[in-house]
Protein backbone atom coordinates (compact mmCIF):
# COMPACT_ATOMS: atom_id res chain seq x y z
CA UNK A 1 0.00 0.00 0.00
CA UNK A 2 0.88 3.56 -0.69
CA UNK A 3 3.05 5.23 2.05
CA UNK A 4 0.16 8.11 3.57
CA UNK A 5 0.66 11.69 4.52
CA UNK A 6 -1.33 13.61 6.98
CA UNK A 7 -1.61 17.00 5.50
CA UNK A 8 -2.99 19.66 8.04
CA UNK A 9 -4.07 23.25 7.43
CA UNK A 10 -4.48 26.17 9.97
CA UNK A 11 -5.14 29.36 9.53
CA UNK A 12 -5.40 32.65 11.74
CA UNK A 13 -5.61 36.62 11.86
CA UNK A 14 -3.86 38.35 14.75
CA UNK A 15 -2.82 35.69 16.18
CA UNK A 16 -6.49 34.12 16.55
CA UNK A 17 -7.64 30.91 14.85
CA UNK A 18 -9.82 31.38 11.78
CA UNK A 19 -9.94 27.50 10.48
CA UNK A 20 -8.41 24.25 10.51
CA UNK A 21 -8.69 20.54 8.59
CA UNK A 22 -6.68 17.49 7.85
CA UNK A 23 -6.73 14.82 5.33
CA UNK A 24 -4.93 11.72 5.01
CA UNK A 25 -3.50 11.04 1.94
CA UNK A 26 -1.04 9.26 -0.44
CA UNK A 27 2.10 10.85 -1.56
CA UNK A 28 0.88 11.35 -5.21
CA UNK A 29 -1.71 13.32 -3.91
CA UNK A 30 -0.35 16.15 -1.19
CA UNK A 31 -0.70 18.68 -3.16
CA UNK A 32 -3.88 18.48 -4.08
CA UNK A 33 -4.89 18.12 -0.57
CA UNK A 34 -2.79 21.07 0.44
CA UNK A 35 -4.69 23.18 -2.73
CA UNK A 36 -8.07 22.05 -1.54
CA UNK A 37 -6.94 23.14 2.08
CA UNK A 38 -5.10 27.03 1.07
CA UNK A 39 -8.73 27.67 -0.66
CA UNK A 40 -10.65 26.36 2.41
CA UNK A 41 -8.91 28.69 4.70
CA UNK A 42 -9.08 31.86 2.22
CA UNK A 43 -12.33 31.93 2.16
CA UNK A 44 -13.71 30.40 5.25
CA UNK A 45 -16.89 32.65 6.93
CA UNK A 46 -14.70 33.45 9.81
CA UNK A 47 -12.52 35.67 7.37
CA UNK A 48 -9.65 35.42 5.28
CA UNK A 49 -6.60 34.52 7.17
CA UNK A 50 -3.50 36.75 7.50
CA UNK A 51 -1.56 33.56 8.13
CA UNK A 52 -1.68 29.54 6.50
CA UNK A 53 0.41 27.07 8.02
CA UNK A 54 0.13 23.41 5.84
CA UNK A 55 2.40 20.69 7.89
CA UNK A 56 3.00 17.62 5.56
CA UNK A 57 3.96 14.28 8.26
CA UNK A 58 4.70 11.08 6.77
CA UNK A 59 3.01 8.36 8.64
CA UNK A 60 4.96 5.75 7.78
CA UNK A 61 5.83 3.20 10.31
CA UNK A 62 2.57 4.07 12.23
CA UNK A 63 -0.27 1.48 12.36
CA UNK A 64 -3.16 2.72 11.19
CA UNK A 65 -6.72 2.21 12.74
CA UNK A 66 -9.48 1.25 10.45
CA UNK A 67 -13.01 2.79 12.66
CA UNK A 68 -16.46 2.33 11.63
CA UNK A 69 -18.18 5.33 11.81
CA UNK A 70 -20.37 5.90 14.72
CA UNK A 71 -24.12 5.53 14.05
CA UNK A 72 -26.04 9.09 13.36
CA UNK A 73 -29.28 10.12 15.15
CA UNK A 74 -30.80 12.74 14.34
CA UNK A 75 -33.39 13.86 17.14
CA UNK A 76 -35.80 17.07 16.81
CA UNK A 77 -34.26 20.57 18.31
CA UNK A 78 -36.26 23.10 17.61
CA UNK A 79 -35.01 25.81 19.90
CA UNK A 80 -31.93 26.52 21.93
CA UNK A 81 -33.56 24.97 25.26
CA UNK A 82 -34.76 21.92 23.91
CA UNK A 83 -31.02 21.28 22.17
CA UNK A 84 -29.19 21.76 24.80
CA UNK A 85 -31.77 19.50 27.32
CA UNK A 86 -31.26 17.04 24.54
CA UNK A 87 -27.52 17.33 24.54
CA UNK A 88 -27.47 17.05 28.30
CA UNK A 89 -29.35 14.22 28.24
CA UNK A 90 -27.66 12.10 25.22
CA UNK A 91 -24.21 13.11 27.88
CA UNK A 92 -26.48 11.85 30.98
CA UNK A 93 -27.03 8.68 28.93
CA UNK A 94 -23.89 7.84 28.15
CA UNK A 95 -22.32 8.10 31.93
CA UNK A 96 -21.34 12.14 32.20
CA UNK A 97 -23.18 13.49 35.21
CA UNK A 98 -25.62 15.83 34.73
CA UNK A 99 -23.41 18.37 36.81
CA UNK A 100 -20.30 17.89 34.35
CA UNK A 101 -22.63 18.04 31.74
CA UNK A 102 -23.62 21.47 32.38
CA UNK A 103 -20.12 22.66 33.44
CA UNK A 104 -18.80 21.65 30.06
CA UNK A 105 -21.90 23.51 27.92
CA UNK A 106 -21.74 26.59 29.58
CA UNK A 107 -17.94 26.83 29.32
CA UNK A 108 -18.45 25.80 25.60
CA UNK A 109 -21.01 28.55 24.81
CA UNK A 110 -19.39 31.70 26.71
CA UNK A 111 -15.53 31.35 26.08
CA UNK A 112 -13.55 27.81 27.16
CA UNK A 113 -10.30 29.54 27.59
CA UNK A 114 -8.77 30.31 30.38
CA UNK A 115 -8.69 34.03 28.61
CA UNK A 116 -12.62 33.96 27.85
CA UNK A 117 -12.51 33.11 24.54
CA UNK A 118 -12.48 29.99 22.27
CA UNK A 119 -9.42 27.15 23.00
CA UNK A 120 -7.12 26.11 20.33
CA UNK A 121 -8.31 22.47 20.90
CA UNK A 122 -10.88 20.47 23.01
CA UNK A 123 -11.35 20.48 26.80
CA UNK A 124 -10.59 17.16 28.89
CA UNK A 125 -13.15 16.81 31.88
CA UNK A 126 -13.79 14.31 34.10
CA UNK A 127 -17.27 12.56 33.23
CA UNK A 128 -18.40 12.84 37.20
CA UNK A 129 -16.79 15.65 38.70
CA UNK A 130 -16.40 18.15 35.20
CA UNK A 131 -12.59 18.88 36.74
CA UNK A 132 -10.92 20.13 33.83
CA UNK A 133 -8.24 17.60 33.11
CA UNK A 134 -6.38 19.55 30.16
CA UNK A 135 -2.42 20.24 30.64
CA UNK A 136 -3.38 23.60 28.61
CA UNK A 137 -6.03 25.67 28.93
CA UNK A 138 -5.65 27.43 25.71
CA UNK A 139 -4.49 24.56 23.82
CA UNK A 140 -6.71 21.88 24.77
CA UNK A 141 -6.47 18.15 23.04
CA UNK A 142 -5.98 18.24 19.91
CA UNK A 143 -7.52 15.63 17.32
CA UNK A 144 -4.94 14.97 14.77
CA UNK A 145 -4.87 12.23 12.07
CA UNK A 146 -7.59 11.40 11.06
CA UNK A 147 -9.85 11.12 7.79
CA UNK A 148 -12.20 8.90 5.84
CA UNK A 149 -10.45 6.34 3.84
CA UNK A 150 -10.27 7.16 0.16
CA UNK A 151 -12.85 4.24 -0.60
CA UNK A 152 -15.78 6.07 1.73
CA UNK A 153 -14.95 9.81 0.42
CA UNK A 154 -17.02 9.99 -2.41
CA UNK A 155 -20.16 7.51 -1.17
CA UNK A 156 -22.89 9.39 0.27
CA UNK A 157 -25.87 7.39 1.13
CA UNK A 158 -29.86 8.16 0.00
CA UNK A 159 -30.35 8.74 4.09
CA UNK A 160 -27.48 11.37 4.64
CA UNK A 161 -28.70 13.53 1.31
CA UNK A 162 -32.13 13.44 2.49
CA UNK A 163 -31.69 14.35 5.82
CA UNK A 164 -28.37 17.17 4.88
CA UNK A 165 -25.62 15.32 6.37
CA UNK A 166 -23.93 16.25 3.59
CA UNK A 167 -21.75 19.42 4.62
CA UNK A 168 -17.70 18.96 5.29
CA UNK A 169 -18.75 20.12 8.68
CA UNK A 170 -20.75 16.85 9.15
CA UNK A 171 -18.50 14.49 7.57
CA UNK A 172 -15.32 16.22 9.15
CA UNK A 173 -16.80 15.88 12.64
CA UNK A 174 -18.08 12.63 11.96
CA UNK A 175 -14.88 11.03 11.56
CA UNK A 176 -13.10 13.23 14.87
CA UNK A 177 -15.99 11.77 16.65
CA UNK A 178 -15.58 7.95 15.61
CA UNK A 179 -11.82 8.42 16.75
CA UNK A 180 -12.02 10.07 19.58
CA UNK A 181 -15.11 7.99 20.96
CA UNK A 182 -12.81 4.83 20.57
CA UNK A 183 -10.18 6.77 22.81
CA UNK A 184 -8.77 5.41 25.94
CA UNK A 185 -11.67 5.87 28.89
CA UNK A 186 -13.95 7.88 26.72
CA UNK A 187 -17.35 8.38 27.65
CA UNK A 188 -18.59 11.11 25.66
CA UNK A 189 -17.85 14.16 23.70
CA UNK A 190 -19.79 17.44 23.31
CA UNK A 191 -19.15 19.81 20.05
CA UNK A 192 -20.62 22.87 19.41
CA UNK A 193 -18.96 24.71 16.23
CA UNK A 194 -17.31 27.74 16.81
CA UNK A 195 -18.74 28.89 12.98
CA UNK A 196 -20.99 31.67 13.59
CA UNK A 197 -23.03 30.86 11.62
CA UNK A 198 -22.97 26.81 11.77
CA UNK A 199 -25.27 26.01 14.67
CA UNK A 200 -25.79 22.03 14.28
CA UNK A 201 -23.87 20.30 17.13
CA UNK A 202 -23.58 16.95 18.36
CA UNK A 203 -22.79 14.65 21.22
CA UNK A 204 -21.13 11.62 20.95
CA UNK A 205 -20.02 8.11 22.51
CA UNK A 206 -19.06 4.67 21.64
CA UNK A 207 -22.24 3.33 23.17
CA UNK A 208 -24.72 5.83 21.53
CA UNK A 209 -23.94 7.10 18.26
CA UNK A 210 -23.58 10.78 17.05
CA UNK A 211 -26.22 12.38 18.04
CA UNK A 212 -26.61 15.63 15.49
CA UNK A 213 -28.23 18.24 17.30
CA UNK A 214 -29.55 21.72 15.54
CA UNK A 215 -29.60 24.98 17.19
CA UNK A 216 -26.92 24.56 19.40
CA UNK A 217 -26.35 28.15 19.49
CA UNK A 218 -28.01 31.14 18.37
CA UNK A 219 -26.82 32.32 15.27
CA UNK A 220 -24.21 34.51 15.04
CA UNK A 221 -22.34 33.62 18.04
CA UNK A 222 -18.59 33.05 18.15
CA UNK A 223 -18.20 31.11 20.55
CA UNK A 224 -17.98 27.12 20.27
CA UNK A 225 -15.56 24.05 20.96
CA UNK A 226 -15.57 20.67 22.05
CA UNK A 227 -15.07 18.70 25.27
CA UNK A 228 -13.75 15.17 25.69
CA UNK A 229 -15.16 13.93 29.11
CA UNK A 230 -13.07 10.74 30.21
CA UNK A 231 -13.13 8.91 33.71
CA UNK A 232 -10.07 10.78 35.13
CA UNK A 233 -9.67 7.59 37.53
CA UNK A 234 -7.88 5.53 34.84
CA UNK A 235 -6.63 7.85 33.01
CA UNK A 236 -3.19 7.71 31.38
CA UNK A 237 -3.04 11.76 30.39
CA UNK A 238 -0.06 10.63 28.01
CA UNK A 239 -1.44 7.88 26.32
CA UNK A 240 -4.90 9.66 25.72
CA UNK A 241 -3.46 12.72 24.27
CA UNK A 242 -0.87 10.33 22.14
CA UNK A 243 -3.83 8.53 20.50
CA UNK A 244 -5.34 11.95 19.82
CA UNK A 245 -2.67 13.32 18.11
CA UNK A 246 -0.59 10.50 16.85
CA UNK A 247 -2.47 7.24 16.22
CA UNK A 248 -3.89 7.46 12.54
CA UNK A 249 -7.02 7.06 11.66
CA UNK A 250 -9.01 6.31 8.63
CA UNK A 251 -13.13 6.23 8.69
CA UNK A 252 -14.77 3.71 6.47
CA UNK A 253 -18.18 2.37 6.23
CA UNK A 254 -21.78 2.87 5.69
CA UNK A 255 -23.23 6.11 7.46
CA UNK A 256 -26.44 5.48 8.86
CA UNK A 257 -28.06 7.85 10.03
CA UNK A 258 -32.04 7.67 11.93
CA UNK A 259 -34.24 10.47 12.81
CA UNK A 260 -35.40 9.63 16.94
CA UNK A 261 -38.21 10.58 18.49
CA UNK A 262 -37.43 13.06 21.61
CA UNK A 263 -38.34 11.02 24.61
C1 LIG B 1 -16.63 22.31 13.69
O1 LIG B 1 -16.90 23.43 13.26
O2 LIG B 1 -15.53 21.80 13.58
C2 LIG B 1 -17.67 21.49 14.37
C3 LIG B 1 -18.61 20.93 13.39
C4 LIG B 1 -19.82 20.31 14.01
C5 LIG B 1 -20.61 19.60 12.96
C6 LIG B 1 -21.93 19.17 13.42
C7 LIG B 1 -22.72 18.49 12.30
O3 LIG B 1 -23.01 19.13 11.27
O4 LIG B 1 -23.06 17.33 12.45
Amino acid sequence: MAELFSVRMRASRGGTHTSGAERIVPDDEIETAAASLISRAMTHENGAPEEIKITVESLAGREILRLKPLRVIIPQAPALHVSHEIAISELVKAGVSEEAAKIALEAIISGASPAGGNMRGAMLVDATTGERLEPDGERGIRARAVDWAKEAETHISPAENELACTTPHFREALALATKAANAPEAVAELCISDDPHYTTGYVASRAFGYCRIASMKETGCRFGGRAFFVHKKNLDIDEYIGYMRKTPVLVNGNVEVLHADNK
